[in-house]
């Protein structure tokens, strides 16, 4: 065992898990395990591949296309919707790993906190794809819920979600649902599809180097019938190797009730290669090659340098923080993050004494049990999969034990963003 796993600031910390109570943001970690950035920032990790995302745009059937050419194409596009889903995973649950040698736990923003930037046209694009731009908001803190839009305007596209998180601990590892969902939405198709967020352990906390795991199933539902279901596994599973997906195209959500009926049969490592094949089969690396994730680098985000940010974008209200952190100055780093902890108390002492609730920037809150909320994407999609619209663990389904509670979900308010005054990409 290492010695930083033998360390007394890692055993404190692992008996502090042991007793936790289920707010991971709660935790006081080692300096070593305590990541520079907040979590507001994951968000980028949607778009790194804008040429993935904007792809199915490209893949439209043409005007006298044939019921079957015009099912063909729509076969097309989800194959292209979970490509791009699956370029996302190195990003969302590797990139700590790979720039900073373990997981690490990331900054819990405060309420009203804003990440935002923008992916030039990638090279080689030839302007065929344009800027994307990314808007993210801590749209509330206690539970954390971070909610973002993601907007390409020459291609008509818009990816919106948000993300919150419960976690539970077991012998060895913390397990981690996500609640929420994404929308991705192609104005030109008129086609719209939802996008459910797979549950997750860390593992590797004996040995002090944490790592993601992510295990069950996330799914994609398109507006055109087709539905994608991903499972996930790790080491030890079926090949054994780390980062396992299988993904299963098939006509239709209920068609999905039987794996022989899938159309499209994707496997192999969402961190690594997979292939395709036709079919239920499963495909091996003697197949067509679906993905590479080690041989495509995310195109990073464009954000203004700190000192032409407004003190709510969170690298600019975080930086002495992340200095801190990156000194391993643990004086330090409890100093400076008091200082933004202690401010957003009193804030909101002060709200609760004018009677004046924080107003979100670029996000609302639409309450689907509402009747008179117009009809929209998320209805449909949840519709046609049969996914509960209830606030529940993400990709539970209608009638299921998580079917019950509220229904209210985050959703970009574009009005709101055109008449931003102080906050610029
Ligand atoms: C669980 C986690 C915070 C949440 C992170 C989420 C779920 C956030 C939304 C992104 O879209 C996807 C995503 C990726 C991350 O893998 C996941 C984080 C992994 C660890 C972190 C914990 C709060 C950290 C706990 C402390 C550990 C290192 C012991």
């Amino acid at each position: 065992m290492s010695s930083v796993a033998q360390s007394s600031s890692w055993t404190s910390f692992l008996k502090s898990i042991a007793s936790f109570n289920g707010d991971l943001s709660s935790l006081t970690a080692p300096p070593f395990i305590l990541s520079p950035t907040s979590l507001s920032e994951y968000s980028q990790y949607w778009g790194e591949h804008p040429n993935l995302l904007i792809e199915p745009n490209f893949l439209a059937q043409s005007e006298k296309a044939t019921r079957d050419e015009t099912d063909a194409m729509a076969l097309k596009r989800i194959i292209a919707v979970t490509k791009w889903f699956i370029s996302t995973l190195r990003s969302q649950y590797c990139s700590r790993n790979e720039s900073m040698g373990s997981e690490k736990k990331p900054l819990n923003p405060f309420l009203g906190e804003v990440f935002l930037g923008k992916w030039e046209d990638p090279e080689g694009a030839e302007g065929k794809i344009g800027e994307t731009i990314l808007l993210s908001e801590q749209v509330s803190h206690h539970p954390p819920v971070t909610a973002y839009g993601i907007h390409n305007a020459k291609n008509g596209v818009t990816l919106q979600g948000y993300n919150g998180i419960r976690s539970s601990i077991s012998t060895t590892s913390i397990n981690v649902k996500q609640y929420g969902h994404a929308i991705l939405e192609y104005k030109n198709l008129e086609e719209s599809y939802l996008i459910t967020l797979p549950p997750l352990h860390i593992e590797g906390l004996i040995s002090a180097s944490p790592f993601v795991e992510l295990e069950g199933s996330s799914y994609i539902q398109a507006s055109n019938g087709y539905f994608a279901v991903i499972e996930y596994s790790g080491r030890g599973w079926v090949t054994g190797k780390k980062n396992t997906f299988k993904a299963r195209i098939f006509r239709d959500a209920m068609s999905s009730a039987r794996k022989e009926n899938a159309v499209i049969t994707v496997s192999g490592q969402w961190s690594g290669k997979s292939y395709i094949g036709n079919g239920s089969s499963t495909p091996s690396s003697k197949d067509e090659l679906f993905y590479d994730a080690q041989s495509s680098e995310p195109q990073h985000l464009v954000v203004k340098p700190i000192a032409e940010q407004h003190e709510l974008e969170s690298r600019k209200a975080w930086s002495k923080v992340a200095e801190a952190i990156k000194k391993a100055d643990y004086d330090l780093i409890s100093e400076e993050k008091s200082l933004i902890e202690n401010k957003q108390r009193e804030l909101r002492k002060t709200e609760a004494a004018s009677g004046d609730k924080w107003q979100t920037r670029w996000f609302d809150l639409v309450d689907y049990s509402d009747s008179s909320v117009e009809p929209d994407a998320f209805l449909n999609l949840t519709n046609i999969s049969n996914l509960s619209i209830r606030n529940a663990p993400s990709g539970s389904l209608k009638n299921s034990k998580y079917d019950e509670g509220e229904a209210k979900h985050w959703r970009i308010n574009i009005e709101k963003w055109k008449a931003e005054k102080e906050i610029k990409i």
